[in-house]
C-alpha cells in the first residue's frame, strides 16, 4: 500500500499549497447569492461545498476527474478478456487525480484483497437481526459492528497529532472498501440462499469476488458488476450519501461512523432505494396487467395511475441532471450488447420512451429523463437477481469508492466541521419586513 499511500500524500500536500495560496488571494471573491427559496426547498443549486472526486454537469452528466463515463470505458484499464472498466482503477483515479496504469490498479485489488478479512463478531451481529431485517439496515448494522476495527478512532484515542489525520483515515477507507464485498454477500447469502456461504476467491478482482461471493459466476455478470461498481462509486458532493458522509467525516467521526451515515441516506426512496422502488414498480406493473411484456400504451395508463395516487414514478427525475443520466445509458448500452431479447430490458426502454413526455406535461418536474436506478435493476434480474430489496447495498458497495476517496481528501485537505447557520420561519418574516 506503501506506494498509492505515497502518492496520495505528495498530491495532497501539493494540493494544500495550492489553496492556501487561492484563498490567501481570493478568499473574499463571491461565487453566488443565496434565495429564500433555495433556503426552503433543499439548498437546490447553492455551491457550499469542495469534493474533489467527481463534478456533475446538468446536461452531460457526471465526470470523475474531468473524465466521462464512456472516457472512463475506453481510458481505465480492463479485467483480462473484458471490456468493462475495472472499478479499482476508477478509485485511484479519483484518490490520486491521474489515470492509473494496469500495474497502479493490479496493486489496489492486491491492497483489497489483503485487507479483506472480516471479524466474525460482525458477522454474529448481522446474525442476531431477524431475517426480514431489510438488506440496507443490515448492511448499515455490518459496517457499524466493523468500527472496532477504526485506526483512526483508535489512533484519537491515543492523541493522535492532527497531522496524521489523513493516513488513519486513509488507512480505515481502504481497510472498509476491501471488506465491503464479503458483508455484502454475506447478507444476500444469509437472507435469499438459506445462510449457505461461499468463500472469498483470492484470484478474483474487487467486483468479480463480490459476484463469486453472492454466487454468480458468470463472466457476463462479472463484467456487468464492474460496469455497475465504476458507476455508481459517485455524484460530485452534494447529493444525500456523498453529503452526509462528508458531514459527520467533519466531526472526526472515523470512515465507519461517516460511511454508515452516508449509507442510511443512500436508504431512502428518493436516493439510492428508488433502484428497488423501479423494479416493484416494473413487476406490479405486470402483475396488474397480467403481462410480462406490457404495451407503450399500458405503461403510459400506469403511469398516469401512478401520478394520480400521488406517487413518483421512480427512476425518473434528478436534482441536478437535466438529460437523460449518462448512466442509465452506459447500462442501456450494456443491455443492448449482453441481452437485447430481455423482456425485462425491453419494457425498462419502453418506459424510457413512455415517462418523459408525460412528466414533462405536468409542467412542474425539471428533469423528466431517467437516472440510474431507472435500468440497474433490470440487468440484475437477466442474471437472476431477482431480490431486489438487495439492490441498493450493491449501489452502497460501489459508493464507498467515491466517499471514502473524498473522505480521504477531506482530512489531507484538513476540511473544518461542517456547520452550516439555519434561521426560523420567525426571522425570515422579520427579514421581508425590514425588521
Ligand atoms: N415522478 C413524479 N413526480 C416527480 C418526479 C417523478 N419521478 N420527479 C420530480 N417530481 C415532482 C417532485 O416530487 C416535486 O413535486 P412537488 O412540487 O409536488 O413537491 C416536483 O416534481 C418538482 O421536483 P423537481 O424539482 O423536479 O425534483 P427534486 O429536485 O425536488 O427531486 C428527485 C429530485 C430525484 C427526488 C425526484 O425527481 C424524484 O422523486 N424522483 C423519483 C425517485 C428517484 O428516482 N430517485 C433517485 C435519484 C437518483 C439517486 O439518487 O439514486
Amino acid at each position: 500500500m506503501g506506494i498509492i499511500k505515497d502518492r496520495f500524500k505528495a498530491k495532497a500536500d501539493e494540493a494544500n499549497v495550492e489553496i492556501k495560496a487561492i484563498l490567501k488571494e481570493h478568499g473574499s471573491k463571491k461565487i453566488g447569492e443565496v434565495t429564500l427559496a433555495q433556503i426552503y426547498q433543499g439548498m437546490r443549486g447553492i455551491t457550499g461545498l469542495v469534493t474533489e472526486t467527481s463534478l456533475l454537469d446538468p446536461q452531460e452528466g457526471i465526470r470523475f476527474r474531468g473524465y466521462t463515463i464512456p472516457e472512463l470505458q475506453e481510458k481505465l484499464p480492463k479485467a483480462e478478456g473484458g471490456s468493462e472498466p475495472l472499478p479499482e482503477g476508477l478509485f485511484y483515479l479519483m484518490l490520486i487525480g491521474e489515470l492509473p496504469t494496469a500495474a497502479d490498479v493490479n496493486e489496489v485489488t492486491d491492497i483489497l484483497q489483503r485487507r479483506s478479512h472480516v471479524p466474525n463478531h460482525v458477522f454474529a451481529t448481522i446474525d442476531a437481526l431477524p431475517l426480514s431485517t431489510h438488506p440496507m439496515t443490515m448492511f448499515v448494522v455490518g459496517i457499524m459492528a466493523l468500527q472496532t476495527e477504526s485506526c483512526f478512532s483508535k489512533q484519537y484515542a491515543k492523541g493522535m497529532n492532527k497531522k496524521d489525520y489523513w493516513s488513519a483515515t486513509f488507512d480505515d477507507s481502504m481497510d472498509l472498501i476491501a471488506r465491503l464485498p464479503r458483508i455484502a454477500a454475506y447478507i444476500y447469502r444469509r437472507k435469499y440462499k438459506n445462510n449457505e456461504h461461499i468463500h472469498p476467491d483470492g484470484l478474483l478482482d474487487w467486483s468479480s469476488n463480490l459476484a463469486h461471493m453472492m454466487g454468480y459466476d458468470d463472466e457476463s455478470f462479472y463484467e456487468l458488476m464492474r460496469l455497475y461498481m465504476t458507476i455508481h462509486a459517485d455524484h460530485e458532493g452534494g447529493n444525500v450519501s456523498a453529503h452526509t458522509t462528508h458531514l459527520v467525516g467533519s466531526a472526526l467521526g472515523d470512515a465507519y461512523q461517516s460511511f454508515a451515515a452516508g449509507m442510511n441516506g443512500l436508504a431512502g426512496p428518493l436516493h439510492g432505494l428508488a433502484n428497488q422502488e423501479v423494479i416493484k414498480w416494473i413487476f406490479e406493473m405486470r402483475k396488474e396487467l397480467g403481462s410480462d411484456n406490457p404495451s407503450k400504451e399500458q405503461i403510459v395508463d400506469y403511469v398516469q395511475k401512478t401520478l394520480s395516487a400521488g406517487k413518483v414514478v421512480p427512476g425518473y427525475g434528478h436534482a441536478v441532471l437535466r438529460k437523460t443520466d449518462p448512466r442509465f445509458t452506459a447500462q442501456m448500452e450494456f443491455g443492448k450488447k449482453h441481452m437485447a431479447d430481455d423482456p425485462l430490458v425491453q419494457t425498462v426502454w419502453n418506459i424510457y420512451e413512455a415517462v418523459p413526455p408525460i412528466l414533462q406535461s405536468l409542467g412542474k418536474i425539471k428533469n423528466p429523463w431517467p437516472n440510474v436506478d431507472a435500468h440497474s435493476g433490470a440487468l440484475l434480474v437477466h442474471y437472476g437477481l431477482v431480490e431486489y430489496e438487495f439492490y441498493t447495498v450493491l449501489f452502497g458497495v460501489s459508493r464507498a469508492l467515491g466517499v471514502l476517496a473524498s473522505l480521504c481528501w477531506d482530512r489531507a485537505l484538513g476540511f473544518a466541521l461542517e456547520r452550516p447557520k439555519s434561521v426560523t420561519s420567525e426571522l425570515v418574516k422579520d427579514w421581508i419586513n425590514g425588521k
